[in-house]
């Protein structure tokens, strides 16, 4: 076991009159919330790439963190992959997610990349075992390599495509050998720098082929975990097909994937896309392909992906409301696709930055949990829509009437309907009762 956080103990729940910085005062993994315990709820997962792949480069900038992991052969990897346990094993969440060039250097070719990724694969066993700590997801990087930089299933070259195909396999067989809860797919690349060099039609024709052999392989192998999604509107491809839930949706359903794929919904890319979280879960949970969520905080200002850490509570406690009340998480968790400053040069601030970022999810889920036991919003919204469970209503919603017998019916009945206020002042002030 590695020493990267000089013998710091495991993280405790002290409360909240705690002034210890490296101690929860919200996050009490065992208290009951609505009858599951937080940890049940809120699935915690750490992502390898910010916290130990990524060196604290900017565009203008290189490298500003010194890891002694940092390097391109196995014997890196290995002692990245014991300063990973180690942390989450200090933090106490019960999982982490990976990328294959999080975890193991690049192959000379597909063969040697695959090897190292499965001896990385039996490392992670080992350590799975050893600490209780399992694996969210897994995913395949498509997008840093330059062989990716035209696309991975939407590039023009079937060799690209044939190569893609390839990595997801592998990425898929280790994800289910470790018992991985889900498949993330993200595609950085599946899109266009410019519309004149690019035949959407054939792009999206590709996009749905591989969708469907990811989903035909995941049932040749049995892996019971979801398939995942991941929306992003932008950034690094000027225009990204995964634009947002929505637009995913429509995707799903044209390739007749909709009840095999679901969304794993980052807070970052609904900010890009120019939604709310809230909003991307809510659609999501409306069309029933909730599955997880990357858990950070954008810029408002930036107009680029900033993944900082959480720590607006009312952001987060309003998408753990959608969450909630589609009765949670099943396979999906809260991880923290979140990386630190790059002047944060210190180990310490990796563990502050998880820290803070899990009581602030753990102060939003029990706002959410307090609005729901309340009741009073959802007795308002329920009161705002009632008058459609009258029968008139429920003839007209369920197919029995026509255009003609409604405008009838309008006409004979000289309807003239008033205007209802909406509330929306009154419930910001009751929403800001409980966050
Ligand atoms: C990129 C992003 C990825 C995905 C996994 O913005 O969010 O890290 O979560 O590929
Ligand atoms: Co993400």
């Amino acid at each position: 076991m590695s020493n990267f956080f000089g013998d710091q103990p495991v993280i405790q729940f002290e409360g909240q009159n705690s002034s210890n910085p490296l101690a929860f005062r919200h996050y009490d993994k065992d208290e009951i919330v609505m009858g599951k315990t937080m940890a049940e709820h809120l699935r915690f997962a750490v992502a390898y790439w910010h916290s130990f792949a990524w060196e604290g480069t900017d565009p203008f900038g290189g490298q500003t963190f010194d890891r002694p992991w940092f390097g391109n052969d196995m014997a890196a990897a290995k002692l990245k992959a014991d300063v990973a346990f180690e942390m989450f094993s200090i933090l106490d969440v019960p999982y982490f997610c990976f990328h294959d060039a999080d975890v193991r250097p690049e192959g000379e070719t597909y063969a040697q990349s695959v090897q190292r990724l499965n001896a990385l694969g039996d490392i992670f066993e080992k350590k799975i075992a050893q600490t209780g700590v399992k694996l969210l997801w897994g995913t395949a990087n498509l997008f840093s390599h330059k062989r990716f930089m035209s696309g991975a299933a939407t590039n023009p070259d079937p060799d690209v495509f044939a190569y893609a195909a390839a990595t997801i396999k592998a990425n898929m067989d280790v994800t289910h050998r470790l018992g991985g809860q889900n498949y993330v797919l993200w595609g950085g690349r599946e899109g266009y720098e410019t519309l004149l060099n690019t035949d959407m039609t054939r792009e999206f024709d590709q996009m749905g082929r591989m969708l469907n052999m990811v989903v035909e392989y995941k049932h040749k192998i049995g892996f019971s975990g979801a398939i995942l999604l991941e929306p992003k509107p932008q950034e690094p491809s000027k225009h990204q097909y995964d634009y947002d839930v929505a637009t995913v949706y429509g995707f799903l359903k044209k390739y007749g994937l909709e009840n095999e794929i679901k969304v794993n919904i980052e807070v970052g890319h609904a900010i890009l896309a120019g939604h709310t979280f809230e909003h991307e879960v809510a659609t999501a949970t409306t069309h029933g392909i909730l599955g997880s969520i990357d858990m950070n905080r954008n810029d408002y200002q930036s107009g680029w992906d900033t993944d900082q850490f959480p720590n607006n509570v009312p952001e987060v406690a309003l998408a753990y409301y959608h969450i909630l009340k589609s009765g949670g998480f099943t396979n999906g968790g809260t991880n923290f696709d979140a990386k630190l400053r790059r002047q944060s040069i210190d180990p310490v601030d990796l563990l502050h930055a998880h820290v803070g970022g899990m009581d602030t999810c753990a102060r939003g889920l029990k706002a959410a949990a307090a609005i729901i036991e309340d009741g009073t919003y959802d007795d308002y919204i329920e009161k705002r829509y009632a008058d459609w469970t009258g029968a008139e209503a429920q003839a007209m919603l369920n197919g029995e009437r026509s255009l003609e017998q409604i405008a009838a019916r309008v006409e004979s009945q000289n309807i003239s309907p008033e205007p209802r206020s909406g509330g929306q002042e009154y419930l910001e002030n009751l929403i800001n009762r409980f966050v």
